[in-house]
């Protein structure tokens, strides 16, 4: 029986489905005794630090956690988890962490987008039962942007190299706490969750010595997710937002099974796109939920949701925030969620007011479960002009000319799955949502999009210079060449696709084995 410490905040679903999967029960800690009384505690930690620590000290947990990592019982903390265990951090610097390792946890300051999201490698530094059976050049997957600075070096147990190399495990006698996620590192993070549970497992230090390491790029497969008109809830593909053919919606197969499909190709993470959101209420629209439940019981790679995260007030005047829908998410298995119409909106307002309101979504759910839990789905149209000088937009000027021979355009964003243009650029609603707390953009494109043309990298670098957090490419991919194309001619950290994977056009398996040897990505 595995203890589990869930203080409520972030994806939990998918450490227990992990350990499930490995055949061990979970028991949920209700109160301190449950802590005291536990053989083996994981602490799994999503969300942000002073949150975190302010619900362990209201619930009484501080002092029983104490007693049990002074007690050297087997102990796994992942990412928060980890961060819990030093004195204070960066992130909140008016709470007192745990304090049981000397030592303080620090933003990272590189010139690389922040927060570090991906799947990066390990250098080893101590013997543990962690990594019996490892080669030692495998990947696992970090979504962070603070990392622990332990005053002694004995705890340290790996780092991993992003901008600097940065502490990524810790280690001291039975307490055991990683930066990465091995609940989303698929086979490998399974692997390293089994040898912490069998205590008999030997401790190693594999032999591949693989400094510095490197973060590969993410090769992502996106489900646009819908009901069709006999109301069963299909994965769909647009072309160029349109999903409806001789009158039907596309019906390209089921949602969970080719979830399940892509993890097994190695798809790097995947995204669900719930494309009538914007009109229908997620909580209402418990078909979507049961799809999280079941794919995170055996996909162990990082689920994004979007769709239908907004403030609602049902039939019964009963109000729902952002937050509530997002929070359901994931409870039901979700790692991020994604904004679309919702964020559009709030750069309005912000636009017109000059100051955040800290009551959007964006703001309300960075707050609570960290910026790198906030993706923002763009869905920009590309409008020709004649001039650079276009009603203050961000204009580029372009190697493809419009219809009429203009060598400039702007990019439209558009709410409502496309059906609505607004008066607001691409690149400016990046900025704003990054300032108000977006982790990462997932950067679509209606004139790509399912036309197998290749991503429109104009579109891709104009929002990537204009902002510090990783983006997503997406729309248009046709070939492994044009993953080649996206990720050496733009700084996009992953690529995404949707209808050459539906359509077993090109393997995801394909993509890597083309892009190996040439860019980073994981095997
Ligand atoms: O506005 O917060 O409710 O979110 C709705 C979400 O649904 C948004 O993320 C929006 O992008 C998405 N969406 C809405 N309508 C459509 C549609 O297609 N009619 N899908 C839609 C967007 C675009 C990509 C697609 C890539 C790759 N789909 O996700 O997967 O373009 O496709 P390709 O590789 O086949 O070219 P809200």
């Amino acid at each position: 029986m595995i203890t589990l410490l869930d203080y409520g905040a972030g994806n939990v679903r998918s450490v227990i489905n992990a350990i499930h999967s490995l055949g061990e029960d979970v028991k949920i800690v209700e109160n301190g005794q449950d802590i005291l009384s536990a053989d083996k505690l994981v602490f799994p930690g999503v969300g942000a630090f002073g949150s975190m620590m302010q619900i362990l000290k209201r619930n009484d947990y501080i002092a029983p956690l104490m007693t049990y990592l002074q007690s050297d019982r087997p102990f796994l903390g992942i990412c928060l988890g980890l961060q819990a265990l030093f004195e204070f951090s960066e992130e909140a610097p008016e709470v007192s962490g745990l304090g049981f390792l000397r030592g303080s946890v620090k933003r990272f300051e590189i010139d690389l987008s922040v927060p570090h999201i991906g799947w990066n490698g390990l250098s080893f530094k101590q013997r543990s039962r962690l990594f019996h059976g490892l080669r030692g050049d495998e990947k696992v997957y970090f979504v962070h942007s603070y990392h622990v600075v332990p005053e002694e070096d004995s705890v340290v147990m790996t780092t991993t190299d992003y901008g600097y190399e940065f502490v990524s495990g810790i280690q001291q006698g039975n307490i055991m706490a990683t930066q990465f996620h091995p609940e989303k590192s698929g086979d490998v993070g399974l692997h390293i969750l089994r040898n912490f549970l069998e205590s008999s497992a030997a401790n190693t230090v594999p032999e591949w010595i693989s400094r510095p390491t490197q973060l590969a790029k993410r090769i992502i497969a996106c489900l646009d997710v819908r009901a069709n008109d006999q109301g069963d809830l299909v994965v769909t593909k647009g072309d160029q937002y349109d999903v409806r053919e001789q009158g039907e919606v596309r019906n390209l197969g089921k949602p969970v099974e080719l979830a399940r499909r892509y993890y097994q190709e190695g798809a790097d993470e995947i995204t669900f796109l719930n494309i009538t959101g914007f009109r229908d209420f997620p909580l209402e629209d418990m078909p979507m939920l049961e799809v999280l439940k079941h794919t995170s019981r055996n996909v162990f790679v990082p689920l994004t949701i979007g769709g239908g995260i907004r403030e609602y007030t049902d039939k019964n005047g009963r109000q729902y925030k952002s937050l509530d829908v997002a929070a359901e998410y994931f409870r039901s298995g979700a790692d991020k969620v994604s904004i679309g119409s919702d964020a559009v909106q709030i750069a309005e307002a912000y636009l017109k007011s000059g100051k955040p309101t800290g009551k959007s979504s964006i703001e309300e759910i960075s707050h609570v479960y960290g910026n790198q839990a906030v993706v923002i789905s763009i869905d920009p149209r590309r409008v020709y002009v004649r001039s650079p000088q276009e009603l203050g937009h961000h204009v580029i000027e372009t190697a493809n000319p419009g219809p009429q021979g203009e060598r400039y355009c702007w990019y439209q964003c558009t709410v409502k799955g496309g059906r609505e243009g607004r008066d607001l650029d691409a690149v400016t609603l990046a900025q704003i949502c990054e300032k108000l707390g977006a982790g990462e953009i997932l950067l679509n494109c209606i004139d790509r999009d399912g036309t197998n043309r290749g991503f429109d990298l104009e579109l891709i670098n104009a929002v990537k210079q204009a902002v510090s957090i990783p983006v997503i490419a997406s729309s248009g991919a046709g070939c492994a060449q044009h993953f080649h194309e996206v990720f050496t001619e733009t700084q996009a950290e992953s690529a995404l696709a949707a209808g050459i994977f539906h359509r077993q056009e090109v393997p995801i398996s394909a993509v890597k084995d083309y892009l190996k040897d040439k860019v980073e990505v994981r095997s």
